[in-house]
């Protein structure tokens, strides 16, 4: 994409997207095109940081990054906006998206010091005073058992703690993180002003007055939040910090999403150009921002294959559980009834499947295909017989379940007759539980169409076995250029947000509808099926019941075997990466030890 691309005088709208690895930018015009992005990588662009995969870890399971990172990633992007020549004085909205859980710490004076921020200069050698804590505990830390087990059981457990916050407790999650700033270093955490996630950090950069709201979605991500109450868990504060500090520190919760929380910040305008008028909304977390680019509707889902399987299920009830993530729907406006999107994060997605492939079909993926395709069910009558678990590294879902579980029927084999069968049992066993679980979600119903992103997403084998156990359309997001559809090839997360910015600024100029009327009526993006179920599909709903009683039979053999060792898995990401974390989701039945997980 160049900037000869984007011509005319309309207005414009920026998503932004601090994730792990990288900051990026997406540019989108009033038809929600996306126009041009640009991205700045911190291992590559800022390598004084000295981060991997953007990140810094310690001994201990510690995972963190510097928090100039980003700020000094912002000036080099805005250089790069400048050097592309981006029409920046014609943006009138922009959101930011940030990772997940991880959390930023300011100064008592930050407010004072980003108010004063001299255009004469970039931000990163004038912002260095405005933090408490040089670092932001990343995502995938695990360093956080002990707070995990102390918020757990002052939740009364982890179902107790999954209904109020959507979550069982998670060491990357933010109330443990904080928890254990409270306790290790009580001096800083008494010098901090204001406490932040990564999306309401980069929304409060943008605005440079005071420290802007955290976004409701988002604070489901922090084993903080009661989420059909609406409001933090008081309960829940008072663990992490007794001294009652906590509410004030985190701030009120910004319920609207599509709200203005503030305008772009006097640097930016007298530095880069930007109009005075641009406004600014909410920042939500990545995960959410994915959501808000497939708008999706409840009912709908999204299996994302990427190094880990990843299934987003859109709902209108609340309906959580330890072994996956609620949050509420991070597009919902004022007087909207709350809606939700479930997270469900298996650790061996593709991993297993490549194994598979390497080990059976001469690490050929054409092989493997032609095998699915010679036995998958297809016509009415066809049976499913052959079912594999391959857990080579414990898995989140069903959580600790580690082995490889082989089934002919429910006799335990130790392979398959017809190598061909490895294939199919490894996809049809992945995605009949992903229908089962997405079912369980939506109370008994199932998906009424799912969209599939991520590396094996291209693999059309896969996505027709998708249809047909889920049931249901398989659908890709789109561009449309001269009127024919293009795969979408953006940043969904970036996308995302700078969707809702447009939204946020239609609802500035009189525009009432909600989010999704709103995409539905601007947007020239949309979705194509690319797999749509046949008549076999009957073969996977019928073997559901069998699915589910060797799962429970695999895992109860696996957990029985790990007793003596226990071993814990945990880290999630919807395509990136992954961290060890899972004491903390002793499956059902399982009485693993909270305190074990370093052992
Ligand atoms: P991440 O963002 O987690 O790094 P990607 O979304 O890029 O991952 O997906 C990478 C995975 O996609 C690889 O592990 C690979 O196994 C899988 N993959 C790539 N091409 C195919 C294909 N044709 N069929 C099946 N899987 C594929
Ligand atoms: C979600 C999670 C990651 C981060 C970073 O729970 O931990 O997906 O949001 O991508």
């Amino acid at each position: 994409m160049t900037t000869d691309s984007i011509p005319g005088s309309g207005p414009l709208f920026l998503g932004l997207d601090s994730s792990t690895q990288a900051l990026k930018a997406s540019l989108l015009d009033e038809s929600l095109r996306v126009l041009s992005e640009l991205t700045v990588r911190f291992d590559d662009d800022l390598p004084h940081f000295g981060t991997r995969g953007g990140v810094l870890t310690g001994d201990k399971g510690e995972v963190f990054s510097p928090v100039m990172q980003p700020i000094e990633a912002l000036d080099m992007l805005l250089d790069r906006m400048k050097d592309a020549a981006w029409p920046v004085g014609r943006i009138r909205a922009i959101s930011a998206a940030g990772q997940q859980h991880a959390s930023v710490y300011w100064s008592r004076d930050a407010s004072s010091i980003m108010s004063n921020a001299d255009p004469g200069t970039d931000l990163a050698s004038q912002l260095e005073s405005a933090f408490s804590r040089e670092i932001i505990p990343n995502w995938q830390d695990s360093s956080t058992v002990p707070e995990c087990s102390a918020i757990t059981v002052a939740a009364g457990g982890p179902d107790s703690l999954a209904q109020i916050t959507g979550s069982s407790a998670h060491t990357r999650f933010t109330g443990a993180q904080i928890m254990k700033f409270v306790r290790r270093e009580p001096m800083a955490y008494a010098e901090t002003g204001r406490i932040s996630l990564v999306s309401s950090y980069i929304t409060t950069l943008l605005c440079l007055s005071d420290v802007k709201p955290i976004d409701e979605s988002d604070a489901c991500g922090m084993n903080l939040y009661d989420i059909k109450e609406r409001k933090w868990s008081k309960k829940l504060l008072d663990v992490v910090d007794p001294s009652g500090q906590l509410e004030g520190k985190l701030g009120a919760v910004e319920k609207d999403s599509g709200a203005v929380i503030g305008t772009i910040g006097r640097w930016f305008v007298d530095r880069y150009g930007f109009d005075s008028e641009c406004v600014v909304l909410p920042g939500t977390g990545d995960n959410p921002a994915t959501f808000l680019s497939l708008n999706l509707g409840a009912g709908e889902g999204m299996v994302s294959l990427g190094t880990s399987d990843v299934v987003l299920v859109s709902t209108e009830s609340y309906n959580p559980h330890p072994e996956f993530h609620a949050f509420l729907d991070p597009a919902l406006g004022p007087g909207e009834q709350p809606r939700y999107f479930n997270m469900l994060v298996y650790k061996n997605g593709s991993l297993a499947r490549e194994h598979v492939r390497n080990e059976y079909f001469s690490s050929s993926w054409d092989k493997f295909n032609a095998a699915v395709e010679r036995l998958r069910p297809r016509q009415a009558g066809d049976k499913i017989s052959k079912t594999a678990f391959w857990w080579l590294l414990p898995d989140i879902i069903p959580a600790g379940a580690k082995g490889v579980y082989k089934y002919d029927l429910t006799t335990r084999v130790e392979k398959f007759e017809d190598v061909d069968d490895e294939a199919l049992a490894i996809l049809s066993t992945q995605m009949t539980g992903y229908s089962v679980r997405s079912g369980d979600i939506l109370s008994g119903g199932r998906l009424t169409k799912v969209f599939a992103t991520g590396g094996a997403a291209k693999n059309p084998s896969i996505l027709a076995v998708m249809a047909d156990a889920l049931g249901c359309d398989v659908a890709k997001s789109v561009s449309f250029e001269n009127g024919s559809p293009k795969d979408a090839d953006w940043n969904a997360c970036s996308v995302g947000v700078a969707t809702k910015a447009a939204w946020g600024y239609a609802r500035t100029q009189g525009c009432t509808l909600r989010f999704d009327a709103f995409v539905k009526k601007a947007g020239t993006s949309g979705s194509h099926t690319v797999a749509a179920p046949g008549p076999g599909s009957q073969a996977y709903a019928d073997s559901m019941p069998r699915w589910k009683q060797l799962e429970k039979e695999s895992l109860d053999d696996s957990l029985a075997k790990q007793k003596a060792k226990p071993h814990y898995a945990g880290g999630v990401s919807i395509s990136r990466q992954q961290s060890p974390e899972a004491a903390l989701h002793p499956p059902r039945g399982n009485d693993i030890v909270l305190e074990e997980a370093h052992a």
